[in-house]
Formats: C-alpha cells, sequence, structure tokens
C-alpha cells in the first residue's frame, strides 16, 4: 500500500522486546513519502545495561537507511531513551534528519505537531531514578512476556498473548496516567495554534478527538505493534498490524492471573515510564 507518511515511535531496538519482524513486515507492505521516527527507537538506556541487539535490528536499520536513500524523507525526532541525539538537533545524518520536534502539514492542510512527548510525563522529568528503576521492571515484564509465550505455544494457542497489553488493560493507575499525560500534550499542541499533536512515549495507541484538536500517539513495537498512517488524501488512520483476535486470548489470560498476582505494582511502575 502507497501512503503519504508513516508516524513509528517506541521501536526499542536493541531490547529483547523489540518486535523487529512483525516492523519489518510492517514496512515491505508500506511505501511512503514520508518517514517519521517519534522517539525511543533506539534503546540507549536499556543498552547501557545489555546489549539484546539482533541480526533483525540491523535489518530495521538498513531498511530505514535504504529509504532514506531512495528519496523518502526520513525525520528522526529523539525520545528519552534515545536522548543523546537531541544535541544533534537540526544535523543530517546522511539522508536522515534529526530534529527534536517538527511540524508536519498533512495533504489536507492540517498542522501537527511532532514530539516524543516524555516532557509532558512528569515522572520521567523530575524523577530520573524512578524512570531508571521502571525501565529494570518493564524489562523483566517483557521477558516474562515471552515466557508466557513459549508456555502458550507449548499448549498449542494461535496468536500472541500479550501480558503488557493485558495488564494496560487491568491496571488503573497507569489509565490515570495515560489521561493526565495525553491531557498536557493537548494543552501544549493547543497553545501552539496546532490542529493536532502526533507523540508517542506511552505505548499506548489513540487517535482521539479532544474539543477539536486531534491526539494521536503511534504506540510502540514492544508490545501492540501499531502505527500511524497518513494517506494520500490527509486522512489519518492507526494500524494494528499484529492483528491476532485478542478477545480470545482475554481467556487465557484469564487463566494467567495467578501467575501475575503482585505484578501490578511493577505494572503500574512500568506505565509511569514507557
Ligand atoms: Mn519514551
Amino acid at each position: 500500500m502507497k501512503v503519504r507518511s508513516i508516524f513509528l515511535s517506541d521501536i526499542h531496538l536493541g531490547t529483547r522486546g523489540c518486535q523487529a519482524e512483525s516492523l519489518l513486515d510492517f514496512l515491505k507492505a508500506h511505501e511512503s513519502e514520508n518517514l517519521f521516527l517519534v522517539g525511543d527507537i533506539i534503546d540507549f538506556w536499556a543498552m547501557s545495561r545489555s546489549v539484546q541487539w539482533s541480526r533483525l535490528h540491523n535489518t530495521v536499520v538498513q531498511k530505514i537507511l535504504r529509504r532514506a536513500r531512495h528519496g523518502e524523507k526520513v525525520i528522526f525526532i529523539p525520545g528519552n531513551h534515545d536522548e543523546n541525539l537531541r544535541e544533534y538537533d537540526g544535523t543530517t545524518f546522511g539522508d536522515i534528519l534529526v530534529a527534536n520536534e517538527w511540524t508536519h502539514i498533512t495533504a489536507d492542510g492540517k498542522k501537527y505537531l511532532l514530539i516524543h512527548g516524555d516532557e509532558f510525563d512528569q515522572v520521567t522529568r523530575h524523577h530520573r531514578w524512578v524512570a531508571v528503576l521502571g525501565d529494570v521492571a518493564y524489562d523483566f515484564l517483557v521477558r516474562a512476556n515471552a515466557w508466557l509465550s513459549w508456555i502458550r505455544r507449548t499448549l498449542r494457542r494461535q496468536g500472541y498473548w500479550s501480558l503488557a497489553g493485558y495488564a494496560k488493560r487491568k491496571v488503573k493507575s497507569a489509565v490515570n496516567f495515560i489521561y493526565d499525560f495525553e491531557d498536557s500534550v493537548i494543552h501544549a499542541a493547543r497553545e501552539r495554534g496546532m490542529d493536532g499533536v502526533i507523540c508517542g512515549h506511552i505505548h499506548s495507541a489513540i487517535i482521539r478527538d479532544a474539543e477539536g484538536l486531534l491526539y494521536i500517539n503511534c504506540g510502540d513495537w514492544v508490545d501492540s505493534c501499531t502505527a500511524i498512517v497518513e494517506h494520500m488524501d490527509g486522512r489519518l488512520e492507526l494500524i494494528e498490524w499484529r492483528n491476532m483476535s485478542n478477545s480470545k486470548e482475554e481467556q487465557t489470560a484469564e487463566d494467567m492471573s495467578e501467575i501475575i498476582g503482585g505484578m501490578d505494582t511493577v505494572i503500574a511502575r512500568q506505565h509511569l515510564i514507557h
């Protein structure tokens, strides 16, 4: 499919949780004029502890470089996990421009602010040690998820049950956190006279109308495998690439609830971070 723009965030290359294979599949299926990388693409935080860089992660980088070389406009907006790149604001590396934020005009003339969004997360902003602690917990969660997914495979069930995704739906404090985050981002975009905002950071993909302003979050490629695309007419769409029947998986989630018992605290904290 040919689209005008692709918006991706929170790929977390260099971590075990990164769903590089799904991402490659998605990229292959979508030709585009613009590719916006909306932060936390490469996880330097996690790699400072242990590097989980597979061959597929190289392929992701190669494919993106190739697209840039072939004339696709690629803009990299650093997030908090690749914040070192922020000092290169305005610098072009090969064919990729690093920009701390960007304004994108869609085909129908609407103005969108592109930011990663961590500056609107009060926890990562003011309590970095909590963020680092939560980051370790998140790694654990992702690993537990891979392990549970292996159990499920041995049980010959189809699909991929996401522990983090399940927990995300369950934990109320996480939900409140998401609302606070969204409100601050929306407020900032409105103050700057934007028609909408496209961000990432909280791993919670959505397109929603906030009193005339469009709040859009790209989601992630650790857990949900989601992307935002702009069609040739300027219409924005949320795509869930790993289109597994989640409802069918809910029962499994219930079965597994004992295993997860007590993990809520970890998950709630994790959601203050990503
Ligand atoms: Mn982030």
